[in-house]
């Protein structure tokens, strides 16, 4: 054991103690959270400076990230550590419930959605391999906005995790590096937060950046009593890490993205070089053997002229000696092929933020012309497709292929659309670049903090291995004909969806049924996620239910979490849809619960939490092709959901894993919508031809529903319609895929009834999860592209 239970009830008081002044009895649950995680870092703390002195003596990789989505960190602590049942016990004893101590913690939302919290899994797995890996980021001041819904609408009020303090970072102030912008400086302030991982001693970092002026306010001014002149500086250098860019896959190119970009690789790299010279001194030719560079997407990929610029301007090396080793430190991911998520910097702005890095990135690019021009002479086309710099445009994903020694896509069929589609040229140029990693979740998190009851019935089946080697689900699918074991997991699955019926009850007032199916589409809301789809489908089944009383269904609930980017009027206009739908469905009397829509507020990682336990159906229903991995849908798999969507991401794997007849395959293949962007495609023909769809797609302008005179249904309308000038009508393919869709919801129904057959299939979808671990896409990154080995404390 770590840490003798009456030790640890000693150090919460004190903590408590110091932190609030407060002796125990008088401290309320925020302070006792506060107490107990100090006293945790108060024990790992050895052992973490351990780790990181160990780490120094061979190869690092680092994961620099825009996005680090870690949500809570207490109770996924207590478990990675093995004291649970021991704070369980110490708070029992004080009179408190170890679950309102936990609720107390705000979740850290330092991100967006997949990307952010796929390089919060990575941290998990990177120590819990012992694998000498650290991330770096933006401590952002506001993390992703909290959602409220008003009157059906999203309405965006600051997020504020920082507002007590946070424990679980510590600053070190004596790290601090200075980041030069064209016509300003800042401070670059690293706070470091602890990730512990499972069954090892090793503690592994997570450093945040927190932007600070240099100087502390112009007293000058003050004395003037010129208070916004005095406090300029300062805001403006606090601006840069105050807030999260509240975009999924779509680009926003403002200036202030364009500093905290490279604000905070800057600072990374200088952090790297600085120990680098500690240790090895100024043989930089020796880099890549100690330092391997992972670039989450093209938000940190400034970092690459950056390198070129600390190398040659700071430390004195020739530009030719420089690349190679820039060359050889940095691997990209690509995370997207949607073409308004590729980053793309306008010239005159990076010019005016960044002159020094302008200049380099434009040398890099006639180098790169260069050595276009020796492979393919007199080639101009492709020149200009693949040139750096595009017009006024510099091209970020080209920049970072370029730049770097791998790149990858992140699930298979991703991967393969990069090579023989999206970047085929660039697959040809660089062969040896192209990798697939595909993604991965941690099962810690996602299983077996989440689900006690299950994860208790697979270790009791076969031992507790799966905790840190998750390809031994596979010893579960033998009990896939036992029916006492698939009876006892239907238990568990009935007893994780009144716990989540009752949060929906607690939190919004709505009561649903237990014994319903429970079909859920959580995930960011964004127009090729087709959340449409979904709801298109429940307003046709509720208006057959309307005209056919006897239409027998089993009873299902819909359950939606969804942000929308603040400024993508679409994405409102859905949310602003499913929450009227949902209104009018539940109120609807004719309908005896037959059917009820939720639209869960302020979708988190801690809602997540409760809900990828409680599904029956995992909504993955993407346009084939544009959702590069998906990883929410892992999340459900393991927790015996059973897969409803198209074959497109990491889905295409799920089935090959777990058995296409054990999940619900529907719609348009990325042939298929090859072929009709080929052909054509007129999506008047669906509209008109399949039954009930023009009722409901038409209902959004003919009075059935009411936007409050937004505009915002007639926009959706017209989105599939009629199109607008960037794009055909339904570029989706919503209204194609409808009819296959309904057929394939129709086959849930029936067959959920069987609830023996039902659970098996939920059953070999958990029994065939092991791929899925993000412990095996980090050791892949690690032998295959890091070419970092574990190094235990
Ligand atoms: O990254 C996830 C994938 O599982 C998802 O399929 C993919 O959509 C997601 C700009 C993005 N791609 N691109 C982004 C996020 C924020 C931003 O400002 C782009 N997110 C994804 C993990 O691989």
């Amino acid at each position: 054991m770590l840490i003798e239970k009456n030790l640890l009830k000693g150090r919460i008081e004190k903590q408590v103690e110091i932190l609030f002044n407060k002796s125990i009895d008088e401290a309320n649950s925020f302070e006792i959270y506060q107490g107990l995680s100090k006293a945790l870092i108060e024990t790992i703390s050895k052992n973490w400076l351990e780790t990181r002195k160990k780490y120094e003596s061979g190869k690092q990789a680092f994961y620099f990230s825009a996005e680090f989505l870690m949500g809570r960190a207490l109770g996924n602590n207590l478990i990675n550590l093995g004291v649970e049942k021991e704070v369980k016990e110490i708070l029992k004893e004080l009179g408190l419930d170890i679950n309102i101590v936990e609720d107390a913690e705000e979740d850290a939302g330092l991100g967006n959605g997949g990307l952010g919290r796929l390089a919060a899994c990575f941290m998990d797995s990177l120590v819990t391999l012992d694998l000498p890996g650290q991330g770096y980021g933006i401590k952002y001041k506001n993390g992703i906005f909290k959602q409220k819904i008003v009157n059906g609408f999203q309405i965006e009020t600051p997020e504020t995790w920082l507002k007590y303090g946070d424990v679980w970072t510590i600053c070190r102030p004596f790290d601090e590096v200075i980041v030069e912008f064209g016509d300003s400086k800042v401070r670059a302030v690293p706070y470091d937060m602890p990730i512990i991982g499972y069954g090892t001693e090793n503690v592994n970092t997570l450093r945040l950046w927190e932007a600070k002026s240099i100087n502390e306010l112009d007293l000058k001014a003050f004395n003037d009593q010129n208070y916004d002149k005095a406090l300029k500086e300062v805001n403006e250098a606090e601006d840069i890490s105050r807030i999260l860019y509240p975009n999924d896959s779509t680009n926003e190119g403002k200036k202030l993205r364009l500093k905290q970009q490279y604000f905070f690789t800057s600072a990374s790299l200088q952090d790297i070089v600085r120990k680098f010279k500690r240790l090895h001194g100024t043989d930089f030719g020796k880099l890549p053997e100690f330092v391997s560079i992972q670039l989450n997407d093209t938000h940190p990929v400034i970092a690459i002229p950056e390198l070129m610029r600390i190398l040659c301007d700071v430390e004195g090396l020739l530009w030719k000696d420089a690349w190679k080793i820039v060359e050889k430190t940095f691997a990209y991911t690509n995370h997207t092929i949607l073409s308004e998520a590729l980053e793309k910097w306008w010239i005159g702005l990076y010019e005016e933020v960044v002159p020094r890095i302008f200049q380099i990135t434009e040398r890099i690019h006639f180098q790169f012309l260069d050595l276009l021009e020796e492979k393919y002479p007199n080639d101009r086309a492709k020149r200009e497709r693949m040139s750096i710099i595009q017009g006024d445009l510099i091209h970020m994903a080209w920049l970072a292929i370029y730049g770097s020694f791998a790149t990858n896509g992140v699930a298979a069929l991703h991967t393969d659309i990069l090579k023989h589609i999206e970047l085929k040229e660039w697959y040809e140029l660089f062969p040896e670049r192209f990798l697939n990693k595909t993604n991965g979740i941690t099962q810690r998190r996602w299983l077996l903090q989440c689900n006690p009851e299950l994860s208790n019935l697979i270790t009791e089946l076969i031992g507790d291995r799966w905790v840190t080697d998750f390809s031994q689900m596979k010893n579960l699918e033998k009990y896939s004909a036992d029916k006492s074991i698939i009876e006892n997991f239907l238990n568990i699955k009935l007893e994780k969806k009144k716990q989540l019926a009752k949060y929906i009850e607690e939190t919004q007032g709505i009561k649903i049924n237990p014994d319903s199916i429970f079909d859920i589409q959580i995930k960011r809301l964004h127009e090729y996620k087709r959340q449409l789809l979904n709801i298109f489908h429940i307003l046709d089944l509720y208006y057959r239910l309307k005209e056919n009383p006897n239409l027998e269904i089993h009873p299902v609930t819909y359950i939606f979490g969804a942000k929308s980017a603040p400024g993508y009027m679409r994405a409102k206009g859905t949310i602003r849809l499913i929450n009227e739908v949902a209104n009018l469905i539940n109120n609807d009397k004719d309908i005896k619960d037959m059917i009820k829509v939720v639209f869960i507020e302020n979708y988190n990682v801690s809602a997540a939490q409760l809900l990828f336990p409680a599904a029956d159906i995992s909504e993955q229903i993407s346009t084939a092709g544009k959702e590069a991995s998906g990883t929410g849908n892992m999340k459900f798999m393991i927790n015996g959901a059973l897969t409803f969507g198209t074959l497109d991401g990491a889905n295409v794997e799920i089935v090959e894993e777990a058995g296409i007849e054990n999940n619900y395959i529907f719609g348009l293949k990325v042939e298929d919508i090859e072929k009709f962007k080929k052909e054509g495609y007129n999506p008047n023909i669906p509209y008109r031809n399949t039954v009930g769809l023009k009722r409901v797609v038409d209902a959004l302008i003919d009075g059935t529903l009411n936007d409050e005179g937004t505009g915002l249904y007639k926009e959706l309308y017209d989105s599939l319609l009629k199109g607008a000038s960037w794009h055909k009508p339904d570029q989706y393919f919503v209204l194609q895929d409808f009819e296959a869709f309904r057929e394939t919801q129709e086959r849930i129904n029936k067959e959920f009834s069987n609830r023996e057959n039902w659970g098996k299939k939920a059953w070999i979808n958990i029994s065939n999860g092991g791929k899925f671990s993000s412990d095996r896409t980090i050791d892949e990154y690690a032998k295959e592209i890091w070419k970092i080995a574990p190094q235990r404390i």
